[in-house]
């Protein structure tokens, strides 16, 4: 029977998840130092907190508070995209929301490949956010022209990778033998290349165009970037960095801290200078290269377009004030005027809800089963009744100006370029070779679907009466 059953995408996630872990933690010895910190700290959280233990507990995610939550590539190619696709879709990894970068002065656009629905994301939530270059944003149009011939030039995926994703799509899986090696032949298109495929002139020249423009041409492969584990206190865990060695950003991009959390919250420790070396002649010259760094994340509720509407617009009031400075001199300036802007925000599940600015998923209470509440009264009569309670729904995706200061501060911060905003949806997924899935109408659809569950559980009950 062995031989039959193919290994679920879930499980080949949750292997890879754990694989390049392990290969970053040893590549990167600073995000092994993060990840005891982050550690230490949500076991911290939960000793001070029995009834987020038994909730996590519960839900049976315990065990994997500290794991990793996503990463994050950057490609040079739509061949190289579109491939990215098949093989994260072997992964139960899809293209979720498009985040267009160039107006931040990033000149990439990007998706997140991630698990979709709440069983998968519960058995390994792991998920990458995938950027490609906007080649079309370099100016230079003779550099734009030698940088197309290098990337065209490059493979990122090893045949064996080739072959077992085309393996999987055509038998509808892979066996686990298949499963074990592709998740080892995928983790090569992730690996650091310390050897650069350019000159240290060309690298120059790249690097000028944008740090990030000499980040995804000079090397053989999209090498990940940044691991990010979930943190149940993101504001301990930065405060906590210095002393272990590890340099924190200057502040922690997204909302403020809340006592109901909202979309997400993130911070990285800066990147690292590393060697490489650069072609020369038939040999290598010495250099260095900084890309790699650690970063962690706490997520809240999703919101609805109504919600995020007034979230974009706040921090914008914020930053219009305040903006943070690379070198943390006016953190506690900008901390200040963002909360104060977030006053602005409700800060009750109930506020929120009322207001329409999250999404929540809704089902019957003890009393509800008890008393079968009429449905005649539609989901907000049987609120009030108590025969029906809400909860919030956990935002799976990201915040462009987030990913901008996250990119921002570990490219250097001089990195920052006027682009013309030019966000460009339907040639990324002319590239993708697939639409992706639109943020809001997939949490809309979770609350509508818990929705129909709760009214028809409760008239079932109502008719057996
Ligand atoms: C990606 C930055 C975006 C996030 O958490 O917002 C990101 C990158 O630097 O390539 O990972
Ligand atoms: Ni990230």
């Amino acid at each position: 029977m062995k031989d039959v059953v193919f290994i679920a995408p879930n499980e080949i996630r949750a292997a890879f998840s754990s694989a390049m872990s392990a290969m970053y933690r040893t590549e990167v010895p600073a995000y092994g130092t993060l990840m005891e910190l982050v550690a230490e700290i949500n076991a911290e959280v939960l000793e001070a907190t029995p009834a987020l233990r038994r909730q996590l507990e519960a839900a049976g995610a315990l065990d994997r508070i500290s794991h990793e939550r996503h990463g994050a590539i950057r490609l040079g190619t739509p061949a190289e995209l579109s491939m990215m696709r098949r093989v994260f879709a072997v992964m139960g990894m899809h293209p979720v929301g498009y985040y267009d970068l160039s107006t931040a002065g990033v000149p990439v656009h990007a998706t997140a490949f991630r698990p979709v629905g709440a069983e998968a994301l519960n058995t390994n939530p792991f998920r990458v956010f995938t950027s490609l270059l906007r080649i079309d944003l370099i100016a230079d149009e003779r550099l734009r022209k030698e940088a197309q011939d290098v990337l065209a030039d490059r493979r990122i995926f090893t045949p064996n990778a080739l072959r077992l994703t085309d393996l999987a799509h055509g038998q509808g899986g892979l066996h686990r033998d298949d499963a074990d090696q592709f998740v080892a032949e995928i983790l090569e298109t992730f690996r650091w290349h310390d050897r650069a495929c350019v000159s240290a002139d060309m690298y120059r020249r790249l690097h000028q165009a944008h740090r990030l423009v000499a980040d995804v041409v000079s090397f053989k492969g999209p090498h990940i970037n940044h691991l990010t584990p979930g943190t149940l206190d993101i504001d301990a865990v930065q405060r906590a960095m210095p002393a272990r060695g590890i340099v924190p950003k200057a502040v922690i991009e997204g909302p403020p801290s809340r006592t109901c959390p909202i979309l997400l919250r993130q911070t990285s420790f800066k990147a690292l200078d590393e060697a490489v070396s650069f072609k020369s002649g038939d040999g290598w010259t010495k250099g260095s290269h900084t890309a790699r760094f650690g970063e962690i994340e706490q997520r809240g509720i999703a919101l609805t377009a109504k919600g995020r509407a007034l979230y974009d617009r706040l921090l914008e009031t914020t930053r219009a004030v305040v903006r943070p400075a690379a070198d943390g001199s006016n953190a506690a300036e900008y901390v200040a005027a963002l909360s104060r802007a977030f006053e602005a925000f409700p800060d009750t599940w109930e506020g929120i809800r009322a207001a329409g600015l999250g999404y929540f998923t809704y089902s019957p209470t003890e009393r509800g089963h008890q008393v079968r509440g009429t449905c005649a009264d539609g989901i907000d009569g049987l609120l009030s009744q108590g025969y029906v309670r809400f909860d919030p729904i956990v935002y799976e995706d990201f915040l462009p100006v987030s990913a901008a200061g996250i990119f921002q501060s570990n490219l250097g911060d001089d990195a920052g370029q006027d682009f013309v905003a030019s966000p460009n949806q339907q040639r990324f997924e002319t590239a993708l070779g697939a639409a992706v899935l639109d943020e809001f109408e997939h949490y809309a659809a979770i609350e509508q679907a818990s929705i129909d569950r709760c009214l028809s559980t409760l008239r079932s009950l109502q008719a057996a009466e």
